[in-house]
């Protein structure tokens, strides 16, 4: 650890560093020399492409500076530079890390408590995407390729079900059955993806990925800022935050769809954004958030018939419990339907 904070700051001195934060990907640091507390990560090799990360994170934070100063606001913490000006180092192992600075006041949510947090959380995601309206699109990279391409999800989870072991095929019996029920989202995403324009966005919007100080609202995990579709960036945004419960709560029951919750979100999305939304981004945004809970749950189901290789599990079901907080959560959009349109529509003008 010495090691890697030297790369970073020649002339301080290490103290201590324990595990932070609730990332189910990287690992996350929190630092403290004499003087100061800073955030270092290590990026997971085996989920980011580690090149396209490390370009994307040089053009980005550098147009972050820039966009910042023009308009005098903050979008996200800083960065710390390497002692050669890079924003990561790569270690022998291949490893990327960086150094973020650590707000003393901020926090993050990992339910929305009230309606007005999911409003101010969902305004700065919008304010954010004005800012990501202005990048070189054809500068980014993939960090992960076909992120959110639902068939190919729908594709790795059916592959899944071949190699599984027998009992944990059996153990999620009844969420492999409900998932196969759910096929028609990949029909609905197949027919509006093409038409979809593609922008930079940001690909992770969960509620956890908002910081709140005092006096702003940062967005943070830039890692898969990339090429994307905005129904995604609003569907996880709905996946996230209406819910009262804990994305892994045991409890089906305590999992409900908050429509006030829904509302406040479209509201904070699409104030600052919709002038520049396209006709047909707006009229999938429901589509995005069926798309994306859909393909979480496949996600959270594949992994664990896989043997949980992908995401950090604190037991042997946490996925399958993470699956069906998904699954509750996508049975009330389909059938409210036309209810959560309306609230979109009137958001809209
Ligand atoms: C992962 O790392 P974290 O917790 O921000 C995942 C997201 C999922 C999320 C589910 C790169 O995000 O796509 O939606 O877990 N990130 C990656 O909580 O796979
Ligand atoms: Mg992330």
């Amino acid at each position: 650890m010495e090691e890697i904070f030297s790369q970073f700051f020649s002339g301080e001195r290490l103290l201590s560093y324990k595990p932070f934060g609730n990332g189910h990907i990287n690992d996350t640091y929190l630092l403290e020399t004499v003087a100061e507390k800073y955030i270092l990560q290590r990026v997971n090799k085996n989920v980011f492409r580690i090149p396209e990360l490390v370009a994307n994170y040089e053009i980005l934070f550098n147009a972050i500076d820039d966009y910042q100063k023009q308009k005098g606001i903050r979008l996200t913490p800083a960065l710390y530079k390497t002692t050669s000006g890079k924003f990561h180092f790569i270690d022998k192992e291949g490893y990327a890390w960086r150094v973020a600075e650590l707000l003393p006041d901020a926090v993050s949510h990992e339910i929305a408590k009230d309606p007005e947090i999911s409003y101010q959380a969902a305004k700065a995601m919008g304010k954010f995407q004005l800012f990501l309206n202005t990048l070189p699109q054809q500068h980014f990279g993939d960090t992960i390729i076909n992120f959110h391409d639902l068939p190919r999800r729908h594709k790795a989870f059916k592959e899944s079900l071949t190699t599984a072991d027998k009992e944990r095929l059996e153990k999620a019996k009844a969420e492999i059955k409900r998932s196969e029920e759910y096929i028609f989202i990949v029909e609905q995403f197949e027919s509006a993806a093409p038409d979809l324009p593609k922008r930079i966005t940001h690909n992770d919007t969960k509620i956890n990925n908002i910081l709140f100080t005092e006096d702003q609202i940062l967005v943070i995990d830039l890692d898969t800022v990339m090429p994307g579709v905005i129904m995604h960036d609003y569907g996880d945004m709905v996946r996230t935050f209406t819910s009262p419960a804990a994305e892994d709560e045991r409890d089906p029951q305590k999992v409900v769809f908050r429509l006030d919750h829904f509302e406040a979100l479209t509201k904070g999305y699409l104030e600052p954004l919709k002038n520049d939304l396209t006709g047909i981004e707006k009229e999938t945004l429901l589509t995005g958030a069926k798309s994306i809970i859909y393909e979480q749950a496949l996600r959270f189901l594949t992994d664990y018939l896989n043997g949980d290789i992908y995401y950090k599990t604190a037991y042997p079901e946490h996925n399958l419990v993470r699956t069906r907080t998904q699954i509750k959560l996508l049975e009330y959009i389909i059938e409210n339907e036309d209810k959560l349109n309306d609230i979109i529509n009137k958001q809209l003008t």
